[in-house]
């Protein structure tokens, strides 16, 4: 052939190969039962060469690719190489067992618990062959451990065939045995979590943690990668490599939702990369009665996802060798680039949303044809020549034995396994005994202050900065009280140097949203960084700061789950103001308040909330107080508002060093953070313990006393100041929940002569402590009178006009004190 025909040949290939790389996943034969997914018209694929063919074999087969806007050259070459290679030759008769295991299962419940809710994986069993090969394949890249996040469909398949949970533990479940355990709390078995460990072929094992899940669909995303993180944190430097996050997606759910778009913007970002994870679309083209045409705008439900420079591959759920064949390209992939990668496994689903529901009348047309479709196993057994059926009676006689053992047993089943690290710590009923001293002494505090002013010779230090850190050398040497913003910083110190590494991160939270913080100090010649945190002495634990994403959902459910993989830790996570932390309202509904109720798992997880009225509007002034008072019930989290920054000093302090691991909301303050009322002497971060309620001390035997929790105390206490009044005490509620009692029985116990105790908030009627403080006031007031004064119930919660705000706040002191 001449030279000129062998370019001209090359180019030829290249330029079809490009056009299928770019657009054959558009003509892929994806939908096994052909309703959906018809091939598009591409006029760069009406292509007529020699060339076409093989191209079109390859792109356009049951594995439809899309990786061409991935802007990497390398890792589209990457792609391309693998899918233009030989295939390689799968394991038939393991795919084959793996099918059949995964049918059957769902079969001997079907015929056993007729009309329970399982939500059957039939029509997708795919994804068993599919975990499997790609745990093996991961397996032998490093992976050790997999954390798992998943929803409800086929969870009780996944937890059998590839968690290795025995079958009479989920079949109990069914037969609910123990149901007096768990009145009023527990949760459906659908949702639970379970631990166990897979065998690879490599003969090494990969420790498998699927995580709790709410019902709340995608919800569990960003906590499953949190997970992954703190594991991966807990290894080292090979930790991406040990721990493969898995999540598996429902087709509606992932149109639907932004909380997995939030998580997958996390993954290339330091504080919350995790080398990559594997998302599974377990792509029934159906949501409960929805159809992809109700479900997404675009051809794919995973098209959000081609926002990211990660490959997407759709595969055909009724080609098992092209399921495995994308399974192991995942597990490489994830491996060699440490990236997200995306899986549309596309098949149907057998029976209705749950096998309660009677699909035949939303899709009457697509269940006729359902009913006359084989199970998987059975396709596959005839594609590969094989006669399955002494296997099918085989594993029915293994699942029906397992029903009848389970059916008989009264033993409650236990699918989790806790990891060592949970052992030191507890949850359940708050008791005076967990309470631990947090106190330090004077030197201590002054060491720390020291070291934490201090930068390295040579760093040109912001003027401003410079003077902020002279000031915080000056209250470590007791020359001035601290502030919120040093207390919380000696605070960070002090756990640090005890072994506590410390975890940050919020909205612009290395500065502080007010300028609070400045926990990273900036060179400002070459913006190289300093966090002085992170220098106080060799054997210190990490302290880790992070300014995240502008996200509520994704981020507060991250570190949930890193706060679930590392009691040991203080964690915290930061609004930029309280309020906003109601984008992650399932965060904190679902895992944050019930999780110990309904699975048992506890969290240490600290939430910092800006809260106060000052005038700034509606939107930045409530952190919804009320919103985790409702929450609150047989001690499932702490509600606090410190009112001085000792106080929040003791508070932080204390949620690391008990061993009592309960979920920790705090109101933080904003314009409190500096002021003199709320400032502390360095003594008061020797005395022992965070006080749930500050006594009047300045004040004998008041005639009146005055509640109140954060700022509207402190301005109180200026107004009662002003007017020399020694008639009214104000007592501080520092500590909403657990409701401190017989702290706040004992101080005002302390004013015999106080006939009336009036409960006194910023925020409107219906909003703030009001709704729960009353009653409880009542409780413990005996013959006194309570009162309140509040502002009006509102629908929003404060006004927009500043001048309004000081009139109304000017109203509200003037009331309370009695003027
Ligand atoms: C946030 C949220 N909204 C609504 C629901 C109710 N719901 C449960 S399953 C489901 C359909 C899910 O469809 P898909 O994601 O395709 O998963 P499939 O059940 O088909 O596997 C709906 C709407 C829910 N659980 N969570």
């Amino acid at each position: 052939m001449p030279p000129s025909a062998i370019s001209t040949d090359t180019t030829q290939r290249a330029a079809t190969l490009d056009a299928f790389r770019r657009w054959g996943y558009l003509q892929a034969q994806l939908d096994p039962l052909g309703q959906y997914l018809q091939p598009a018209g591409v006029p760069e694929l009406d292509l007529d060469n020699e060339f076409a063919a093989e191209a079109r074999r390859i792109y356009c087969g049951t594995i439809g690719a899309e990786f061409m806007h991935i802007p990497d050259g390398e890792r589209r070459a990457w792609v391309a190489q693998k899918l233009e290679a030989e295939p390689p030759q799968p394991n038939q008769p393991h795919i084959l067992e793996l099918l059949a295991r995964a049918d059957i299962f769902e079969q001997v419940i079907q015929s056993r618990y007729l009309g329970t809710k399982r939500f059957s994986l039939e029509g997708v069993t795919a994804l068993i062959p599919f975990l499997d090969e790609l745990l093996n394949r991961a397996a032998e890249l490093g992976a050790q451990r997999s954390i798992m996040g998943m929803s409800h469909r086929g969870r009780l398949n996944v937890m059998v065939n590839t968690l290795g949970k025995s079958p009479i533990d989920i079949f109990a479940k069914f037969e609910d045995v123990d149901p007096r355990s768990i009145l009023g709390g527990g949760d459906v078995k659908y949702h639970v979590g379970a631990t166990g460990d897979f065998a690879a072929r490599n003969g090494s094992t990969v420790a498998l943690h699927l995580a709790s899940n709410p019902s709340h669909l995608e919800a569990v995303d960003p906590v499953a990668m949190g997970r992954a993180r703190a594991w991966q944190d807990r290894y080292g430097a090979d930790g991406p490599d040990r721990v493969l996050p898995v999540i598996i997606h429902g087709d509606a759910a992932f149109a639907g939702q932004g909380i997995w778009a939030e998580t997958m913007n996390l993954a290339g970002i330091d504080g919350y990369s995790v080398g990559g994870g594997i998302h599974i679309v377990v792509n029934n083209l159906i949501g409960f009665t929805a159809e992809p045409a109700e479900s997404n705008s675009t051809r794919f439900s995973t098209d959000l996802a081609k926002r990211l420079a990660v490959p997407i591959f759709h595969v055909n759920a009724e080609d098992p060798a092209a399921v495995v064949r994308v399974a192991a390209l995942a597990a490489e992939y994830r491996y060699a680039f440490r990236s997200d990668v995306v899986i549309d496994l596309i098949g149907y689903r057998r029976h209705g949303h749950s096998e309660v529901d009677d699909p035949t009348v939303t899709q009457p047309l697509r269940y006729a044809r359902i009913k006359d479709h084989p199970p998987l196993f059975e396709i596959y057994a005839k594609q590969i020549g094989a006669d399955a059926s002494a296997l099918s009676q085989q594993l029915h006689a293994e699942f029906a034995d397992a029903q009848k053992k389970a059916a008989s047993t009264r033993k409650k089943p236990v699918l989790v396994q806790m990891p060592d690290y949970w052992s030191r710590y507890h949850g359940g009923a708050w008791k005076p005994e967990l309470e631990v001293d947090t106190g330090l002494p004077r030197e201590r505090v002054h060491e720390i202050a020291d070291q934490l002013a201090s930068y390295p010779d040579g760093f040109h230090i912001h003027p401003k900065i410079k003077k902020l850190l002279e000031q915080r050398a000056s209250m470590g040497r007791g020359q001035h009280a601290f502030d919120y913003g040093m207390a919380e910083a000696v605070a960070f110190g002090s756990l640090l140097l005890e072994g506590t590494p410390v975890r940050l991160s919020g909205q612009d939270s290395q500065r502080g949203t007010f300028n609070q913080r400045h926990s990273v100090l900036i060179d400002i010649e070459n913006e190289q960084r300093w966090v002085p945190l992170n220098h106080l002495s060799a054997d210190q634990a990490p302290f880790s700061v992070y300014n995240s994403i502008l996200s509520e959902a994704g981020v507060l459910g991250f570190e949930y789950g890193y706060s679930r993989d590392c009691p040991e830790g203080l964690i915290l996570w930061e609004a930029q103001f309280g309020d906003f932390a109601n984008g992650a309202q399932i965060v904190i509904d679902q895992f944050i308040a019930a999780a110990e109720d309904k699975w048992g798992l506890l969290s240490g997880l600290v939430l910092l909330l800006p809260h106060g009225y000052e005038g700034q509007g509606p939107e930045h002034s409530s952190a919804r107080v009320e919103r985790y008072l409702q929450l609150a019930a047989r001690d499932n989290i702490q509600i606090a508002q410190p009112s001085s920054a000792a106080q929040y000093f003791h508070l932080l302090r204390r949620q690391a060093r008990r061993a009592w691991r309960k979920p920790l909301v705090v109101f933080t303050p904003k314009s409190m953070l500096r002021h003199p009322d709320a400032i502390s002497p360095i003594d008061d971060f020797s005395r022992p313990r965070f006080l749930p309620v500050v006594p009047e001390t300045e004040i004998q035997d008041a005639q009146r006393l005055l509640i109140a929790s954060g700022k509207i105390g402190h301005e109180l206490r200026m107004e009662r100041a002003k007017h020399k009044d020694s008639r009214t005490g104000i007592l501080f509620l520092d500590q909403f929940y657990p409701w401190p009692e017989a702290e706040l029985s004992a101080a005002i116990a302390a004013h015999p002569s106080a006939r009336e105790i009036v409960w006194v908030q910023e925020e409107p009627a219906n909003m703030g402590g009001f709704g729960f403080v009353m009653p409880r006031l009542r409780r413990i007031a005996g013959d006194r009178q309570v009162l309140s004064v509040k502002r009006s119930a509102a629908a929003s919660p404060a006004t927009g006009s500043a001048k309004a705000h000081e009139m109304e706040q000017k109203t509200l002191i003037q009331l309370a004190l009695g003027d």
